[in-house]
């Protein structure tokens, strides 16, 4: 069974489980390697310059057939020039993050690449619904990296209610109860990320993925909450200096002191230093993977919990 919705109809694809668009993480190998497994593989731009993004794309068109995406990061200055490489080299969808779509909107449309706008808040999501997005991702605060403030578990059913579109579910999602969690919330799909930065696909340091395998429950924290641009991380020494820095509202210091650590992090394997972007549901990855098993394990895990909910005795 691959749990059918109007997710899976909107981009052709097998099953409703979308990669998290994570920058710096979410290179072609692992987009291809979830589309090839029946979810919607999604390459993260984040800061990428403009002719990486044009090859990381040309990659994933020569590892897959099968339908994939990019994730656009708002907050980067050359958002603009990464607009323009995805409608020159053309995908099946886009997924946003971190911002408001709104003026890509049309653009995009007209190439016929679906949107889906990752949003923190209904009123965000009700706008982009009115321009054109094709779903809505709401993301609760347990995700991993740039978060909002409401959890997945409120925002869910938040979202389902006042939209038409169909809602994707993002922010705690990592196994088949959570997934099923969210379809009994509404959601008609969800977006992982962090059990995807354990896939064996996934192109970063291997002693990140060592730290998300050893995390525990209470082992992420938020910091740059004074910045007005919260990010949730494993804790580490770098987590330890920002969380101080915030406390006293030293903003300048924070940019300084976060600038390039996610590179540091996922490219140079520095668990120290580097900015380990992670959810809360890193204590729910055990294993490395091939992606096809996440996917799979995901869908079989579901159809029991929802097979478990359907037996519970009535009346
Ligand atoms: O975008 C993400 N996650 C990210 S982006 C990122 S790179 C970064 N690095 C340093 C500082 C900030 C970002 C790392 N992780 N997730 C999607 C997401 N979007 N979560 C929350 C939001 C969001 C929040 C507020 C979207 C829109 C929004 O408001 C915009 C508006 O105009 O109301």
């Amino acid at each position: 069974m691959s749990l059918p919705t109007r997710v899976t109809r909107l981009l052709g694809i097998e099953r409703p489980i979308i990669q998290g668009g994570m920058a710096r993480t979410a290179t072609a190998e692992l987009a291809a390697a979830v589309s090839n497994a029946g979810g919607l593989g999604i390459i993260g731009a984040g800061h990428m310059p403009t002719d990486e993004l044009r090859r990381q794309i040309r990659i994933a068109k020569q590892l897959t057939d099968k339908p994939f995406g990019v994730n656009l990061m708002l907050l980067t200055r050359h958002i603009d020039e990464l607009v323009a490489v995805v409608l020159e080299e053309g995908v099946q969808a886009v997924t946003t993050g971190a911002g408001n779509p709104g003026k890509y909107m049309d653009a995009l449309k007209a190439a016929d690449i679906k949107v889906m706008t990752v949003v923190a808040s209904v009123a965000l999501a009700k706008r982009m619904e009115s321009v054109g997005a094709d779903a809505i991702i709401g993301e609760g605060m347990e995700a991993g990296g740039h978060i909002g403030e409401l959890t997945t578990m409120v925002l869910t059913p938040q979202l389902v209610d006042a939209l038409q579109v169909p809602v994707i579910a993002a922010g705690g999602i990592a196994d088949g109860r959570t997934l099923a969690a969210a379809f009994a919330l509404g959601a008609e799909g969800v977006q992982t990320g962090t059990r995807f930065m354990c896939a064996e696909e996934c192109t970063i340091h291997d002693a990140v993925k060592e730290r998300v395998l050893k995390a525990k429950d209470r082992d992420t924290v938020v910091v740059g909450y004074s910045t007005g641009h919260p990010v949730r991380v494993l804790k580490n020494k770098l987590s330890r200096e920002l969380v101080e820095l915030d406390r006293e509202h030293r903003t300048d210091e924070i940019d300084t002191l976060g600038a390039g650590k996610l590179q540091l992090a996922m490219r140079d394997g520095d668990v120290n230093m580097g900015s380990l972007m992670a959810g809360q549901s890193a204590a729910m990855v055990h294993r490395i993977e091939p992606a096809a098993d996440i996917i799979s394990s995901m869908i079989a895990e579901a159809e029991e919990a929802m097979t478990r909910l359907g037996q519970l005795p009535r009346g």
